[in-house]
This record gives structure tokens, C-alpha cells and sequence, in this order.
């Protein structure tokens, strides 16, 4: 079995470029869930989401969450409360998209959780529903969120408060200065997938934001022991070329709390859990850095702009653990 640590867009481009590789039925992929919120009583997991609906081919491209072909009536609908609504409730936001056919996965999501489904069944159940081969397994089946302390006053909040990772993400932009990034629940959330990482043939943590997207598996009681265990069957993939985030906040997260936003501030980060960095052609010139932090470095090219490009890339990575 192969096994992938993965967050949203960039594990879900690498794991449809591995579904070329390697059967489908022999990869297991363990999924960020600190990012999930509940939105009008809907439990919303996006890096699940993002993850089944790439690899069913059903993603927005452009936006890279959510349904392409996408209505927003329920979303325009909303709006007619925006007014009204008293100025502590939280209810009926509007910062946070629902498409129409997306909440289809949430109503679905919610119910069965409802009649005490845990959140692995039902991961299991919508792959299935979206015709899925490979198996997702949520990080856990308890209630983990990752929280951002604010670093300054600003629009969010005062400085030293925290806000959810979606406010941070989505209502807030990521543009908010952040002073620390904790895990709500970590210390008493039971790990899902430590067997599969004691036995997988091959361990890929997936080009991925290091301090949001894997950070949050890797706070789990176990996680970090299974991985350095096995430290020369793992592997991970720089989501950082030429010193930025090809998606998302994460050089800038990395700087903000003291990270050199870099691959060799992304070695850093993995080097006692994971024998082997693969990083981009643009980077090569930083190879013998990332190897002083005691890691092998593999050179290749990382920017998945087409599945071939993401099928070499899973080639290499499984060679790097093999
Ligand atoms: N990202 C946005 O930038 N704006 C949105 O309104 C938004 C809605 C949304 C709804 C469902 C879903 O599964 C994901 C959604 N995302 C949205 C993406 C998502 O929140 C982030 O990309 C991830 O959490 C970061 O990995």
C-alpha cells in the first residue's frame, strides 16, 4: 500500500498523477480534516472535498475547491437575511461559498454524521458515491480545528486572539498577521491510519502546506513516532518553489512564524520525520542545504500543470522510498 499525507489542491494533483502509477485500490491517503467548519449546521470538510472531487474529475479548475458547473441560488438566496440579521448572530453568513450542488455533499455529510456515522464511514460513503477506488481516511474522527492567533489588531480581532482557519482563509483572505497556528482538540483526538503507516510499502507526504495542511495530521498522538520509524520510506514534496506558495499563504505563514520560506525551510520542518525532500528544478542550487539538514534531495520538476507531469513526479517519489 502506498500512503499520502495530504491537504487540499496540491495532494490532490499529486494523487491523480499516482493513480497513473499505482493501482488505485493499493493507495490510501490520510486527509487534513483542521480546516472542516460547520456552516449552517453543515459539517464541511475541504480538503476531503477538494481531494474527491479532483480525482473524480469534477473540481472547479479555476477555483480549485468546489463543483465545476456550479449554480449559487441558495448563496444569492442568502443574501436577503444579510440585512436583518442582529449584529451578534452569526447566522446566515455569506463569506463562505456553497454552490448548489455542493451542499448536496454536505447535507449528506451532516445527516449520516447525525445518526452517529463516523466521519471515516462517511468519507467512505461519499468516495464511493463519487465512484472512487483509492481509500481517504479523515486524520481523525474527532473534532480537531486549527486555530490562527492573531499576531496585530486588525479587521479580525485584537492582537493575541484566534480566529477558525476558514475566517483566516476565506473571510479574512489570509491577509491578517498571524503570531501562531495551534490544533483545538489535538491533545485528545484519536489518530486515524497509524497501521497503515507502520506497514505502507512507501509514505509520500504530498506538496502541501507544511505548517496548515500537514502540521495538523502531524500533531496527532503517534503520527510523528510512526513517520521518524520509518524515516527512509518517507518522502515529501516541497510545496514551496523558488522561495513561494504556487497556491495559498504558506511562504508567507512560514516567514510570519520565523520559518525561512524555502525548501530548505520546508526541510527543516520535515527532516525528522521524512528521509527525502524531492524539490523543484528552480531550486536545485539549494539541494546541498537541504541535504546538510540531514535529508537525501531529489531534483525534479514539481509544478503539476498536466497528469503527466504529476504521474512523473508520483514515479519519482516512489522511487525516493524504495
Ligand atoms: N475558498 C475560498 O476562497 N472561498 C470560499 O468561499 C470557499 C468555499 C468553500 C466551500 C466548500 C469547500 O469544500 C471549500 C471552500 N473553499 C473556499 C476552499 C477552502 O476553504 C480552502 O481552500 C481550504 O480550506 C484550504 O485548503
Amino acid at each position: 500500500m502506498i500512503a499520502v499525507l495530504a491537504g487540499g489542491v496540491g495532494a490532490a494533483r499529486f494523487l491523480r498523477g499516482l493513480m497513473l502509477e499505482v493501482e488505485p485500490q493499493h493507495i490510501s491517503s490520510i486527509v487534513n480534516t483542521g480546516d472542516d467548519t460547520v456552516i449552517h449546521g453543515l459539517h464541511i470538510a475541504p480538503d476531503l472535498d477538494t481531494v474527491t472531487y479532483t480525482l473524480a474529475g469534477a473540481i472547479d479548475p479555476q477555483r480549485g475547491w468546489g463543483l465545476e458547473h456550479e449554480s449559487w441560488t441558495a448563496m444569492d438566496a442568502l443574501s436577503r437575511y444579510a440585512n436583518i440579521r442582529p449584529l451578534n448572530s452569526h447566522a446566515a453568513p455569506t463569506w463562505f461559498n456553497l454552490g448548489d450542488k455542493d451542499l448536496a455533499t454536505h447535507f449528506y455529510r451532516t445527516a449520516r454524521l447525525a445518526e452517529g456515522a463516523t466521519l471515516s464511514q462517511v468519507t467512505n460513503e461519499i468516495a464511493q458515491a463519487w465512484e472512487l477506488d483509492l481509500q481517504l481516511i479523515p486524520m481523525t474522527d474527532d473534532s480537531v480545528r486549527t486555530m490562527i492567533t492573531l499576531a496585530e489588531d486588525c479587521a479580525a480581532g485584537s492582537a493575541g486572539s484566534h480566529i477558525s482557519f476558514q475566517e483566516y482563509f476565506v473571510k479574512y483572505r489570509h491577509s491578517v498577521v498571524v503570531s501562531a497556528i495551534t490544533f483545538a482538540g489535538s491533545p485528545v483526538a484519536k489518530p486515524n491510519g497509524l497501521d497503515l503507516l507502520a506497514s505502507a510499502e512507501s509514505i509520500v507526504i504530498a506538496p502541501s502546506n507544511p505548517l496548515v495542511s500537514i502540521a495538523p495530521i502531524r500533531s496527532l498522538a503517534g503520527v510523528d513516532a510512526a513517520l521518524s520509524a520509518r524515516r527512509d520510506s518517507v518522502c515529501a514534496i516541497s510545496p514551496i518553489v523558488n522561495g513561494a506558495a504556487l497556491k495559498g499563504p504558506a511562504d508567507r505563514l512560514m516567514s510570519e512564524l520565523g520559518h525561512e520560506s524555502s525548501v530548505v525551510g520546508v526541510a527543516k520542518i520535515y527532516a525528522p520525520v521524512c528521509g527525502t525532500l524531492i524539490i523543484d528544478h528552480a531550486d536545485a542550487h539549494l539541494a546541498p542545504a537541504v541535504e546538510a539538514q540531514g535529508m537525501r534531495c531529489v531534483v525534479t520538476n514539481t509544478i503539476m500543470n498536466s497528469s503527466h507531469v504529476s504521474a512523473e513526479l508520483a514515479r519519482t517519489a516512489l522511487e525516493a522510498t524504495r
